[in-house]
């Protein structure tokens, strides 16, 4: 027994009082007993019931069986697909009143701000797996309206896998692991995936998206957003207008390079989720634009292509996108749990004034969401959940269930009645009422004619890419098709990439050596060549900016206190920040003798984790780390991935270490140490990419 009450007195020691509790929801309350569940006040948190000293655990130990069997509780299911995801609060505004186009509450009044909260997510992937992944990204926004939950539950692509729901389960079995192994956990890159995909060859579209460097998105901060499908606006006089909707990054679209993506995975596996919280708890609030493109039906009929098809897009050139209003997300969940794990999407989500079409797979998509909010959710009262509850008032006649929290009074529960003249009723004018399209036709299992042209704006979108945007492409193509084992499936894609351009045919064939082996495919439809789209480039579209960009600099002791001054200045003044990389974490001292925080030990900050680069070491550093492989890597692989390189006057030994050829390029800058010399670097660092860098070394090839 004296040695119990040492163990205590030691643990009591370095735990401190501990006396908090965090209640069920709302701000942690200082003060007040650890408690059981039911409230109990917890006299030992460290030590079972035992009997004896070393003798068994009683079963009696309600307070160890209490708090293990709710432990054993903590996971529900995770979700099937979108499993990895990372959510934030924030509030949308309208630019001007939409009531020529809808009644939605939410889209009339510039003055009128309405909470929101966002999901993005990886598709494939299990909830622990990489952010940096080649995936299609999940966008999903619920809109807290004043008339009920809107949720917009679109994807960083503006087009889909597949035409009809009921392939989903097969996209999606084929698509993750292999059910027998068990792998390979977030990626395409394997046998079912390819064979799946070659033999539908309605996903060419999408996979022309998924090979090209959209599905390596730089930040969830950096990407466009698409609700896919199309939708019906309609307004307070009943009239439809045809819609799709739009997410624009106020920061601009970026992306990874592969081999970075690749390398992030390893340095730092929860890259977007990181850089999404950090960016909000730095006061620098990720902003989208949303844009829709409205059109009629007249429009639609003389776009050459189904409207209904989600497996194609409208281009821009052809319907404009408008600007109607914009995001900001300025808080971070309080709870990954309760809000970003609980929170419950659905397509079906809508509000008097949006509507849908007979897209065939967003109708599947409307059963889809509430079932599985049944399974992961544990019953049909998810709506609870304070991060799935609407803003506004809430009535009806629904009653009970697993898990229900509200507790509605009085005899009445069913309508129409007359005992409760105040409860809830119907509103035929302010209610939601379903557009009054008319359709007739016969019952059968068919797709539509207008569905088969497959390879047409595969081959749009190949012709719409800058030179760097098809080489990623082709790259991609052969770094997915070279994971796969059977030749019979790579050889089947060949022959689907010759409809879609004889070019990607030729480079994909040629980098995996299998030149002439592409299979004989007979399309439905023969492709047609329609013009580009020069909108759907992200390197042509990107804009010189430092917005939400990370510069990371690498310093030891004795680095130029003027420059590091003159580096945070711009830095900021140009919406970035910087983060310091050092051999150790302890901290290191500018040439003032000022101590300056390091934010990486260069070990665990690798340079995949920057936007664009700085060196600058002392030139004693310098000499001593152009023999260390992490600082040369660091710096190789800044410039093997085309960042703006910074050197300080002295740091070269480390730069010709790695192999880098000082007049390289614009993107490789000295700095010297005077204010003047930032210019030069922050140009280049605008730039993102030094592209031509990439350029010569594909001819060098
Ligand atoms: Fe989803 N999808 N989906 N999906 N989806 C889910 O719902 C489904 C599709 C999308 O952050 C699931 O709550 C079917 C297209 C996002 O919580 C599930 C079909 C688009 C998210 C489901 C599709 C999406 C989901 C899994 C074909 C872009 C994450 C968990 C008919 C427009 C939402 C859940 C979040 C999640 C079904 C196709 C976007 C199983 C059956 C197309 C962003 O219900």
């Amino acid at each position: 027994m004296p040695e119990d009450r040492t163990t205590k007195s030691l643990l009591g020691a370095k735990l401190g009082s501990g006396g908090e509790i965090h209640q069920q929801s709302g701000p942690r309350t200082p003060g007040g007993p650890l408690t059981t569940n039911q409230g109990v006040p917890v006299g030992d948190n460290q030590n079972s019931l035992r009997i004896g000293s070393r003798g068994p655990t009683a079963l009696e130990d309600f307070i160890l069986r209490e708090k293990i069997t709710h432990f054993d509780h903590e996971r529900i299911p995770e979700r099937i697909v979108h499993a990895r995801g990372s959510a934030a609060h924030g509030h949308f505004q309208v630019y001007e009143s939409l009531s020529r186009l809808t009644r939605a509450a939410f889209l009339q009044k510039p003055s009128e701000k309405t909470p929101v909260f966002v999901r993005f997510s990886t598709v494939a992937g299990g909830a622990g797996s990489a952010d940096t992944v080649r995936d299609v990204r999940g966008f999903a926004v619920k809109f807290y309206t004043s008339e009920g939950n809107f949720d917009l539950v679109g994807n960083n692509i503006p087009i889909f896998f597949i035409q009809d729901a009921v392939k989903f389960p097969d996209l999606i079995h084929a698509v993750k692991m292999e059910p027998d192994r068990g792998f390979p956990q977030a990626a395409s890159a394997h046998d079912t995936f390819w064979d799946f995909a070659s033999l539908m060859p309605e996903s060419m579209h999408m996979l022309m998206w998924a090979m090209s460097d959209r599905a390596i998105p730089r930040s969830f901060r950096m990407m466009q957003g698409f609700g896919i499908h199309t939708f019906r606006l309609v307004n307070a006089k009943g009239e439809s207008t045809f819609v799709k909707f739009h997410w624009r990054p106020v920061a601009g679209a970026a992306s990874l390079l592969w081999d970075e993506a690749v390398k992030l995975a390893g340095a730092d596996c929860d890259f977007h989720r990181r850089d999404l919280w950090d960016a909000i708890a730095n006061g620098d609030f990720p902003e989208f634009e949303l844009g829709i493109q409205a059109f009629d039906q007249a429009t639609a009929d003389g776009l050459g292509f189904d409207v209904l098809d989600p497996t194609k897009l409208i281009p821009e050139e052809t319907v404009p996108v408008k600007m109607i209003g914009k995001m900001v997300l300025d808080r971070n969940p309080e709870n990954f749990f309760a809000e970003t794990e609980q929170v419950a999407f659905h397509p079906g989500h809508v509000v008097p004034g949006i509507d849908f079409s007979n897209d065939p797979l967003l109708q599947g998509r409307l059963h889809s969401y509430l079932d599985t909010q049944l399974s992961r959710l544990g019953g049909p009262n998810f709506h609870e959940l304070p991060v799935n509850q609407p803003r506004c008032p809430m009535r009806n006649f629904q009653r009970d269930g697993l898990m229900r929290m509200a507790r509605p009074s009085g005899r009445v529960a069913y309508e129409p009645n007359s005992l409760d003249p105040g409860g809830p009723r119907e509103d035929p004018k302010r209610g939601f009422v379903s557009y009054p399209e008319s359709i007739v036709g016969d019952k059968l299992r068919t797709r539509s004619p207008s569905f088969a042209d497959h390879y047409t704006q595969a081959r749009m979108f190949w012709q719409s890419m800058t030179d760097p945007e098809q080489r990623h492409i082709v790259a991609a193509f052969a770094f997915e098709l070279g994971k796969v084992e059977t030749a019979a499936i790579r050889q089947r894609m060949l022959g689907h990439l010759k409809h879609i351009h004889p070019q990607l045919l030729a480079g994909v064939a040629d980098a995996l050596g299998m030149a002439g082996q592409e299979a004989a495919i007979e399309p439905v439809v023969a492709p047609n060549s329609v013009a580009p789209s020069p909108a759907l480039s992200l390197v042509r579209l990107a804009q010189p900016t430092l917005k939400g960009r990370v510069i990371g600099v690498l310093l030891t002791d004795g680095v130029d206190a003027g420059l590091i001054a003159d580096l945070r200045e711009t830095a900021s003044a140009n919406g970035a920040r910087i983060a310091v990389v050092s051999p150790r974490i302890g901290g290191a001292a500018d040439s003032d003798g000022h101590a300056i925080k390091v934010d990486h030990a260069l070990a665990s900050g690798p340079s995949v984790l920057f936007d664009a680069v700085v060196v600058a070491p002392s030139s004693a550093a310098a000499t001593m780390l152009a023999g260390n492989v992490a600082a040369i890597d660091w710096v190789r692989d800044a410039f093997r991935h085309l960042k703006a390189i910074g050197y300080a006057s002295g740091s070269e030994p480390l730069l010709v270490a790695a192999g880098i050829d000082l007049s390289a390029d614009a993107g490789v800058v000295p700095l010297g140490g005077k204010r003047g010399d930032l210019k030069a670097f922050v140009a280049a660092a605008k730039q993102q990419r030094i592209w031509s860098r990439e350029e010569r070394s594909a001819e060098a090839d």
